[in-house]
């Protein structure tokens, strides 16, 4: 019988590659989708007519269960969320809302709706915060921003749903991952975009952060394969899922740039506005017990994730300049 799965934050990183994913699985793929002024289906246009997409929110507990009654799934991956940790001081109230609350939210859907309903939550390895490395399922929490201590919520809502009522409710704690989908506000895209434009003479220099932060970078693709994996599993249990190679933003930047043949003092500086309140210093996962459990493993490693990235905004960036040409003749011949 064909296997049905719902997921939210369809429209973001993750949801765009867990959905190609199970769909190659032969799944029926439904997203929630919100309602917004302007489409917002960018990632998943290619792939559009294969799956449903259902109007939900995460603010919005009927929409919710109507997503469930709709799609009857039988596996729900809940991966939206306000996601950017930077905003999360701006919107702190927000943020617990949609990353917090909204857990709550769509785990009591799913209670309601049918308790069998296999569940993944995307937690997050900010949830370590400040606790040093190396960070497995076993390491103190001691999250460092609004962002952090709403994911640790939404990751205790989870166990909660699973000791209280029986649920193959599992969390996924996931160092960050990254991809040419990535958002151009999170470090990597925003330093692969600029390196391309630099290049093509687009841009002359970029501002920073902080420098010094490391941080356990992989492959949005790879992830994605772990978070089905999990609810394949005889028991539910949280996993984390990491490369275990840290690195620092420094040297991001550097890989990057010498990736086109530059060097990254000429063209990097740091603004201070753009240091976090609090920071999180330093990630590395420790995922030896997802590893042999669920016998996951990273095939992308992080120079050719960021020669990955580089090359498609070069790319991205090319076509742009080959359009603006276009449109320039365009308006010449119209004058
Ligand atoms: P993105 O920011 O790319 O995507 C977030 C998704 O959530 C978007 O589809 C967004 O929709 C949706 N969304 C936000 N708010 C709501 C809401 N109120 N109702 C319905 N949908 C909403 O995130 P990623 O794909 O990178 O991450 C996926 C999940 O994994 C997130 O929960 C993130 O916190 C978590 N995570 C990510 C890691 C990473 O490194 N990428 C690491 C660890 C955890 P819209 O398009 O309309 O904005
Ligand atoms: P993060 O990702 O906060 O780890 O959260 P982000 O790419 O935003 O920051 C990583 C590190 O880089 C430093 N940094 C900068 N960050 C941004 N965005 N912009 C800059 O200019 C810049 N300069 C330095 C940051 O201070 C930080 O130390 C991501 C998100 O996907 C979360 O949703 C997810 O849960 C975690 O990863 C794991």
């Amino acid at each position: 019988m064909t296997r049905s799965a719902l997921i939210t934050g369809i429209t973001g990183q993750d949801g765009s590659y867990l959905a190609e994913f199970l769909l190659s699985k032969g799944y029926k793929v439904y997203g929630l989708v919100r309602r917004s002024s302007s489409i917002n289906v960018e990632r998943i246009s290619h792939i559009e007519k294969e799956i449903t997409l259902l109007p939900g929110d995460l603010l919005d507990q009927n929409s919710l269960a109507n997503a469930i009654r709709r799609s009857q799934p039988d596996e729900v991956y809940n991966l939206a969320a306000q996601s950017f940790v930077a905003t999360s001081w701006d919107q702190p109230e927000l943020t617990g809302q949609f990353t917090a609350l909204g857990v709550t939210r769509i785990l009591e859907a799913i209670k309601t709706e049918n308790p069998k309903i296999r569940f993944y939550q995307a937690s997050s390895s900010e949830m370590f915060g400040s606790t040093p490395p190396p960070q497995c399922e076993k390491t103190p929490f001691h999250p460092r921003s609004p962002y952090g201590v709403s994911k640790l919520y939404g990751h205790y809502a989870t166990i909660n749903y699973r000791e209280s009522y029986g649920m193959f409710a599992c969390s996924g704690i996931l160092f960050n991952h990254e991809s040419p989908r990535r958002g151009l506000e999170f470090v990597t895209r925003k330093v692969s975009n600029a390196v391309a434009q630099i290049k093509l003479g687009l841009l002359d220099k970029m501002t920073i952060g902080n420098l010094d932060a490391k941080r356990d970078w992989g492959f949005a693709g790879d992830y994605v394969r772990a978070m089905w994996m999990m609810l394949q599993a005889d028991q539910p249990e949280d996993y984390v899922i990491a490369t275990g190679i840290s690195k620092s933003v420094r040297e991001l930047v550097d890989v990057a740039f010498k990736t086109v043949g530059l060097n990254y003092h000429d063209y990097v500086t740091v603004d201070q506005s753009l240091l976090r309140p609090a920071e999180v210093d330093y990630l590395c996962g420790d995922s030896s017990y997802g590893r042999s459990k669920l016998d996951w493993k990273p095939d992308i490693d992080f120079g050719q994730l960021v020669q990955m990235m580089v090359e498609e905004d070069m790319c991205r960036n090319r076509r742009h300049i080959v359009a603006c040409e276009a449109d320039a003749r365009f308006i010449g011949r119209c004058q």
